[in-house]
């Protein structure tokens, strides 16, 4: 991993380290705030920026990634930055075609059908060569930034991204990803491990060009029971935070990893056990019970119904109190319990953020 020997060691000093205080556990005047999707289609100006342009072609620049990052940043208060860029990259830069079809979301002309199929895929990977293009961004936005918040970079897990690989895009019931669990285990387990190799050398690669924490998106998780959770899904996530960790260790580094795996609830014990510093909570978990079942041994991040945006502004205040209070202020990030939608308005998103300030401080007074 030669990469990791050339970090660029004239980033701007951090000013607000509240989320990466958070992530590990340690004290902050108020609790730290991102929403997954921040750069999204809510934006006017999101919109605005994006129009015309190809969506693929939007994450192979640089200069649009960092403008898009920076964009939420401008508008609202929030602890954290998210790179722009998309999970699909991986399939990409593994040799398939995927594209953004305006109103039905990503596709895969070619998705992979049968075992043999996987003999289509590049064995040997170049992330520098194909995923070169997400390290500059990474770079560029971490520039400028100038120290306003940490930049987090981000993957898809191996069982969200062999999903998307095999059904072709978005899917209600993933029965064409499941039946190869069934039918082909060995091929799943396969192709698992080659995901695997290329998300750990990719994650690597992202904390040389700047990243200063990693989100690990099993958005697939809730189609899984957990029996299958077990075998498809929690080793390689176990996996890639074990060798990044060691890997960073071995340069000295401390970067905190977050694991959100969506509708995963019956695997939160395992997920806080882990080698992640973070657990991200979809909406159908109580915060107390979430606590309990994590044992206090990792930090929590959600999980806001993102739904709870279209309540009126004071609604909203109320429903992060009781959040807020559900959690407790300590080793906790306040997210939604997924990603933003484009009809929601602005406007709630900073009244979110601004409650979930002013109550963490009133509730760290008391
Ligand atoms: O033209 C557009 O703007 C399309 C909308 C869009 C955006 C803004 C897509 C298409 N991807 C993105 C950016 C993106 N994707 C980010 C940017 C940073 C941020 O959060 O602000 C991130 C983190 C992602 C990650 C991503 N892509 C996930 C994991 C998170 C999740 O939502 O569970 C997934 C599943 C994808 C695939 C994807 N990309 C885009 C869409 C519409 C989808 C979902 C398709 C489906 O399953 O139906």
């Amino acid at each position: 991993l030669i990469f990791l020997d050339h970090i660029p060691k004239d980033f701007p000093k951090l000013k607000n380290d509240a989320f990466l205080r958070a992530c590990h556990g340690q004290e902050t005047n108020h609790v730290p705030v991102w929403c997954m999707r921040q750069a999204g289609r809510y934006l006017p100006e999101f919109r605005e920026f994006r129009a015309g342009k190809d969506f693929f072609e939007t994450c192979r620049s640089p200069a649009a990634c960092c403008e898009l990052t920076l964009q939420p940043l401008r508008r609202f208060p929030f602890d954290a930055a998210i790179i722009f860029s998309d999970i699909l990259v991986i399939p990409q830069a593994m040799g398939m075609d995927v594209q953004m079809v305006a109103g039905k979301g990503p596709t895969f002309p070619e998705p992979l059908k049968e075992p043999e199929d996987l003999l289509l895929l590049q064995p040997k990977v170049d992330v520098n060569k194909e995923l070169g293009y997400v390290f500059k961004a990474i770079t560029l936005t971490r520039h400028k930034l100038d120290g306003k918040v940490p930049l987090i970079g981000f993957t898809g897990a191996p069982w969200t991204l062999m999903a998307y690989m095999i059904e072709g895009g978005g899917s209600t019931t993933h029965s064409k990803a499941k039946r190869w669990l069934y039918r082909h285990p060995e091929a799943s387990h396969k192709l698992l491990k080659m995901l695997t190799d290329v998300i750990v050398v990719y994650l690597l690669g992202q904390v040389a060009a700047g990243a200063q924490a990693l989100q690990v998106f099993e958005s697939h998780a809730g189609c899984l029971g957990p029996v299958e959770f077990q075998e498809f899904s929690l080793p390689y996530l176990r996996d890639i935070a074990r060798k990044v960790k060691d890997q960073l260790k071995e340069s000295g580094q401390d970067v905190p990893m977050i694991v959100f795996a969506k509708d995963g609830h019956y695997g939160l014990e395992d997920l806080s056990q882990s080698h992640y510093e973070v657990v991200g909570l979809d909406w159908t978990i109580d915060p107390r019970s979430a606590r309990e079942r994590t044992g206090g041994k990792v930090s929590l991040q959600g999980n806001m119904d993102p739904c709870a945006l279209y309540a009126p502004k004071e609604r909203i205040s109320e429903i992060v109190k009781k959040m807020l209070e559900g959690f407790g202020t300590r080793g906790y990030i306040a997210n939604l319990g997924h990603g933003l939608y484009p009809d929601m308005d602005p406007e709630n998103v900073g009244a979110f953020v601004e409650a979930v300030h002013t109550h963490s401080r009133h509730l760290n007074l008391k």
